[in-house]
């Protein structure tokens, strides 16, 4: 990784990619990739991925109801975990081939029009010292970013503020500042240190709490001015259809690799658009810039750099905003000289 990502949870400085091609007997590739964030989590996901093309070859390409299909087949096992990130890696690469098919870009083939999406730098700013922070937070808006997410959760309150206020310092009040604290704080904490985040004009409190105390981010969410963000650790949209009849949280941000790819983003999208949640997404920025495209909540792109140094085509970025890439399907094509040289 470009830049290292100290949360409270630990830093990552590395992890694998999985990258999935599902060859179709018409020819198409569908292609995607699986964050796996532990090497261990990789083969233990394209192990299941095995189980999976067990279980489909020779289907029709249909990904709802091969979704369903997979369900029905990992059903005593729990459709959880690397199970489900196994079945959301398939579905993402089925809907590549199928749009690639109808020779679209997924984005217009989910009925999507916005060639562009608005996005955040989710790079870097993690734990660190302040003075390399603020030097980070301004690189970061290089390419016209209005915002970015800063990692939170030391050991003090005090020690937070001083890393807001060194990076708000530096960046100004135009730009949005989220910040994350990766489920760090009790709910006490999260009383205290949300209200004094209330002073610090913040953007979004994102998983200051155990991501599944629902009942707590309720508290967090009608006791705080501060916007209560959560959604990447969904796993499945009923995950999310709780939350949100709490109401747990002011903002959603599910994770294609545990929401269940396409076909369960596609899901929690008609979700938040019947409550009018502004629906962001998390992590996988190439595929997530379709999707937001096609999302009637569209809030705001995560973006990372992650894939960059194995994609023929990165992301592009331009004025803060995530071009929604105009070739057919999602837009991933690998860098085969890359992918020899980092192959795990
Ligand atoms: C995050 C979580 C897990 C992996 C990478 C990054 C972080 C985020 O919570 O929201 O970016
Ligand atoms: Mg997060």
């Amino acid at each position: 990784m470009t830049y290292a990502l100290g949360t409270s949870r630990g830093a990552i400085t590395r992890a694998p990619l999985l990258l999935i091609d599902l060859e179709t007997e018409e020819g198409v590739t569908g292609r995607a990739y699986l964050w796996c964030y532990l090497p261990q989590a990789m083969t233990a996901a394209a192990s299941l991925l095995d189980a999976v093309l067990e279980a489909v070859k020779g289907d029709a390409l249909a990904p709802v109801e091969l979704h369903g299909k997979l369900s029905r087949r990992f059903a005593l096992i729990g459709v959880q975990g690397i199970v489900r990130m196994a079945m959301a890696g398939f579905d993402m690469a089925a809907w590549d081939a199928l749009s690639k098919a109808a020779d679209m870009p997924l984005g217009r083939f989910l009925g999507g029009g916005a060639s562009r999406v608005l996005a955040y730098n989710s790079c870097g700013l993690g734990l660190m010292p302040a003075d390399r922070l603020a030097d980070e937070a301004e690189k970061l808006l290089a390419g016209g970013f209005g915002a970015v997410k800063l990692r939170l959760g030391y050991p003090t309150l005090a020690e937070d503020l001083v890393a807001v206020r060194a990076v708000r310092k530096r960046i100004g009040d135009g730009v949005r500042l989220m910040v994350d604290y990766n489920q760090a704080l009790t709910l006490a904490q999260a009383l205290e240190r949300g209200r004094a985040l209330d002073a610090e004009g913040i953007y979004w409190l994102e998983e200051p709490i155990r991501h599944d105390d629902f009942r707590g981010c309720a508290t967090l969410a009608r006791e705080l001015r501060v916007p209560i963000q959560i959604g990447e650790n969904f796993s499945g949209t009923g995950d999310m259809l709780d939350a949100i009849e709490l109401p747990a949280c002011d903002y959603v941000m599910p994770d294609l690799e545990r929401i269940g790819g396409v076909t369960g983003w596609l899901r929690a999208a008609a979700i938040a658009a019947t409550r009018r949640i502004e629906m962001s997404s998390h992590l996988f920025p190439e595929i997530s810039a379709h999707l937001l495209a096609a999302t009637p909540t569209c809030h705001y792109l995560e973006y990372v750099d992650w894939a960059d140094k194995v994609l023929e085509e990165p992301l592009r970025i331009e004025n803060g905003h995530a071009v929604v890439p105009e070739r057919a399907g999602n837009g991933l094509a690998w860098n085969a000289r890359a992918v020899e040289k980092f192959r795990a």
